[in-house]
């Protein structure tokens, strides 16, 4: 279907399968919209869902006349279950074209777009809100159904996949991930990562892990920007998680926060569960710390992991930590552990302690250690 006028509606179609929405019937283009704006394909109501699969594009929106489309409420790649794979060899392709919307922060404006060899190309795209789909599981979001790739923005500007509102963040699983090969200010907020088979976020072209640099004036895609180093995270019934951000001095930061059942054999990522996020700003040197807690509560063993986004662009995750069991922290007493040793209870006070072994030591840590649980027991100044 080539459309090239304003403000069309496609809905309720099979586009690529037989009669019965679970034969391949392909077409080269599911639906192709050229320089056309204001275009809907799909939609929110009883029916208006359009099937999409099985062709080399599932949908292709293209050329810089092509802006205000929305594509919500489809199958792409799918049969008509939403359960078997029917893949396009491209889902939905974004190609130099500004300011379009593929799904949307509610249920009904959902995309599945899942079976497809790429799910997602943004290329040349500029303003593309991609939010609240599955990409890479059938229609229930639980069962994999992965794309080969799950989103990629190539040479793209300032697209936001997932975002900050309720309901905006998609699920990405089972496919290779997000990845950036060449773009800057294209943030990944707020989604639902795992399973993937490369990096969950990658930057950079099957590179693996950007690692951090100093004062981050490197660029490259969304500028490489640096990963927060989370150095703790305690759960129980609340969850409190610490770390730092090095990136460009004097800088808001948005820096989110997942829990994860399992850590990505990288060490880094992915973010399965969105527990929240919280605003940092760095100092004149570059540098932010952080403490932030939550109130949902994550067990011991569970994974922690966080990405920075600055200007919208976000980075790869950060490598992940492990929940340790907050309970006997809770109301009890936390010994002083300075390069592994505790500090003698009869030392005197504690900043006389860390004083003299911060003179006598060149290379110090710091750990605070849980050691017994004392409902009663309160801190005295
Ligand atoms: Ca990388
Ligand atoms: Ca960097
Ligand atoms: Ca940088």
């Amino acid at each position: 279907m080539w459309v090239e006028g304003n403000g069309n509606v496609i809905e309720g179609n099979f586009i690529g399968t037989d009669v019965m929405g679970g034969t391949a019937a392909p077409n080269n283009h599911g639906v192709l919209v050229l320089d056309g704006s204001d275009n809907r394909i799909g939609g929110v109501n009883g029916g208006a869902a359009n099937l999409l699969s099985a062709n080399e594009y599932g949908v292709e929106i293209a050329g810089t006349g092509a802006t205000g489309n929305l594509v919500q409420g489809n199958l792409i790649g799918t049969d008509a279950t939403g359960t078997l794979d029917l893949g396009n060899s491209t889902g939905v392709w974004i190609l130099a074209a500004p300011s379009n919307v593929v799904g949307g922060d509610t249920v009904q404006e959902r995309n599945v777009i899942s079976g497809n060899s790429m799910g997602i190309l943004l290329q040349g795209a500029t303003g593309t809100l991609v939010q609240g789909n599955f990409i890479g599981t059938d229609v229930t979001g639980t069962i994999a159904l992965g794309n080969s790739d799950g989103v990629v923005i190539a040479d793209a500007y300032q697209n936001t996949i997932g975002g900050t509102a309720p309901g905006a963040g998609n699920i990405i699983a089972f496919n290779a991930g997000v990845r950036v090969l060449a773009g800057t200010g294209n943030g990944i907020l707020s989604n639902s990562i795992f399973s993937n088979a490369g990096l969950g976020i990658e930057l950079g072209i099957f590179d693996l892990v950007t690692p951090n640099d100093v004062g981050d004036a490197d660029g490259g895609p969304n500028n490489l920007q640096n990963f927060p180093v989370l150095t703790s995270a305690t759960g129980g019934s609340s969850t409190t998680i610490a770390g730092v951000l090095d990136t460009v001095a004097n800088t808001l930061v948005r820096v989110e926060f997942f829990t994860n059942s399992a850590c990505d054999t990288s060490g880094y990522g992915e973010g399965e569960t969105f527990l929240g996020a919280m605003d940092v700003t760095t100092d004149g040197g570059g540098h932010a710390s952080f403490v932030v807690t939550f109130p949902a509560a994550i067990a011991a063993g569970e994974f922690v992991t966080a990405t920075a986004t600055a200007d919208n662009n976000t980075s790869e995750f950060s490598q992940c930590v492990t929940a340790a069991d907050g309970a006997s922290a809770v109301g009890g007493i936390v010994e002083v552990h300075i390069n592994a040793e505790p500090l003698a209870a009869d030392s005197g006070p504690v900043t006389r302690g860390f004083a003299a072994l911060l003179a006598a030591a060149s290379a110090v840590s710091v750990a605070l250690v849980a050691v017994a649980f004392r409902a009663r027991r309160r801190w005295r100044r």
